[in-house]
């Protein structure tokens, strides 16, 4: 449970950031003791190059890492505790460390299959061995796409994530290896081993809903015709920084990925509407990352968040896990404190439902956020929340990170039902080379199977042992609501 609803801020992010820098002892002021090696987001006015801005860099004793000249955006890293104000002036539109503002991965519980099981080979490449057990691609109606259509190599989906297993007998054929990196620090790094999972299979597993082979062997796919890329945002502590997120962004849009799938976003409330001056920069640069990869043919498919939370209504919203203030009203909401990148225009945002196709119990959802619904388990349901039944959770492929081994496993989370939408999207641009991604979100909202709200209020887990009322959710709309956006997302719909 605890871990289904996590979503905590990093605490102390500069022990986070994964390796540090030599310190740049010889640049440092000599007045000022060094600091902690700590990264900066440092924004040129919007349109501008960072030619400027890299010079004042330098000058105030900052190492310029990586540089998205596309979008004005240097990722900096120093040890002058004064860098902030020192790099302020002509070409810096604005800085801000990033320190404290990871955002912790929404990862569902895990439970293995029997090897035996994954690999008693049928010999007939159409029959995966466990395919008896993926309820989830019957329910959206992926074998009969497949008939049709089980996706096209010339679809690249980007997977930003913590990585995927390059030897997954499930994946190894499916990886575009030449497109995949680390993104960790907000620096590319191509190697292998860098984009392959160290701690979490969190994006080996998504990889496995979106493109695992049809090869006799495991699972399939929602789209196993396609290729996937890893773009490994998520550190081995399990946090997505924002330069991670901004050089994952950048990296699909300059790679040739048409889609990509996000298993985790970003709260402003906590993280920008509060501080704003600090912090605003930063979110600043990421929605300019996700525009500008917009702008280059990526469309972003986001999940909704694990905390059963009405992201509709947000000014009401007064619960975080690790505010123990007064609740707060929220005031001055603008595009600045949009859920990053949820509630970017052009972002399809996915809620999640269990085998019955009624909303999971840990789901976000919010009318007006939610553009479509897919699986993502619901282990609570068949008890009312009492137990966890894993078989109700997405059967997907895994690497057991203690043991360093492939194989396949249930999880369950919104993590999971973005994939199956990011699926469905390969398989619709298989189909319909060339959709705009305006036109994509359009088309997979449109052959999408509407669903109604439930009447009253909504809670399969009233047994649950967190408390009372704990996963009470209220539907509104009509034939397009906040439970389910304009529907459940059909493979077959969008191939035929
Ligand atoms: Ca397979
Ligand atoms: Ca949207």
């Amino acid at each position: 449970m605890q871990n289904l609803r996590r979503k905590t801020l990093a605490a102390a992010s500069a022990v986070s950031l994964g390796v540090g820098l030599a310190v740049t002892g010889g640049l440092a002021p000599a007045a000022s003791a060094a600091g902690p090696d700590t990264t900066y987001l440092v924004l040129a006015p919007q349109g501008a190059t960072t030619d400027k801005a890299a010079a004042r860099v330098a000058a105030a004793a900052g190492t310029v890492v990586a540089t998205y000249d596309r979008i004005g955006v240097l990722v900096v890293r120093s040890t002058n505790p004064s860098f902030t104000t020192a790099v302020a002036g002509a070409g810096v539109e604005s800085v801000a460390s990033t320190a404290g503002l990871g955002s912790a991965l929404d990862e569902g519980e895990t439970v293995e299959v029997s090897a035996a099981q994954a690999v008693a080979a049928t010999a007939d490449p159409t029959a995966e061995p466990l395919f008896g057990q993926q309820w989830d691609m019957p329910m959206i109606d992926v074998p009969q796409a497949h008939a049709v259509n089980a996706g096209s190599p010339d679809v690249l989906v980007g997977v930003l994530d913590s990585g995927i297993s390059s030897t997954h007998p499930d994946l190894a054929t499916q990886i575009a290896r030449d497109k995949s990196t680390s993104c960790l620090g907000g620096v590319t790094d191509t190697t292998e081993a860098a984009w392959n999972p160290t701690t979490s299979d969190h994006g080996t597993h998504v990889a496995g809903t979106i493109a695992a082979a049809v090869n006799g062997v495991g699972v399939t796919g929602v789209a196993p015709g396609v290729k996937v890329a890893a773009v490994k945002v998520v550190n081995d502590d399990g946090y997505i920084f924002p330069e991670a997120a901004v050089c994952g962004f950048m990296w699909a849009a300059e790679h040739g990925m048409q889609l990509t799938n996000n298993s985790y976003y970003i709260d402003p409330w906590q993280l920008n509407c509060r501080n704003d001056a600090r912090q605003r920069p930063v979110w600043q640069a990421v929605q300019r990352a996700i525009r500008y990869s917009q702008s280059k043919g990526v469309l972003h498919v986001v999940s909704a968040g694990n905390s059963n939370w009405d992201l509709a209504h947000k000014i009401t919203d007064t619960g975080s896990p690790n505010n123990t203030d007064e609740p707060e009203v929220r005031e001055n909401l603008t595009n600045s404190c949009l859920v990053l990148p949820a509630e970017v225009p052009g972002v399809v945002t996915v809620s999640a439902v269990g085998p019955t196709g009624d909303k999971s119990y840990y789901s976000s959802y919010g009318q007006g956020v939610i553009d479509v619904t897919a699986p993502g388990g619901d282990t609570r349901f068949r008890t009312q929340g009492v137990r966890s039944t894993l078989t109700d959770g997405i059967l997907s492929t895994t690497f057991n990170t203690a043991t360093r081994t492939d194989g396949w496993g249930y999880k369950q989370g919104t993590s999971m039902a973005g994939p199956h939408a990011a699926g469905v999207a390969a398989l619709a641009l298989s189909a319909h080379p060339g959709m705009t991604p305006g036109q994509l979100g359009s088309f997979l909202e449109r052959t999408a199977e509407a669903k109604a709200c439930p009447t009253g209020v909504y809670n399969p887990v009233p047994l649950i042992p967190t408390g009372p009322n704990a996963y009470d959710a209220t539907c509104s709309g009509g034939k397009r609501n906040g439970f389910y956006g304009a529907g459940m997302v059909n493979a077959y719909n969008v191939v035929r």
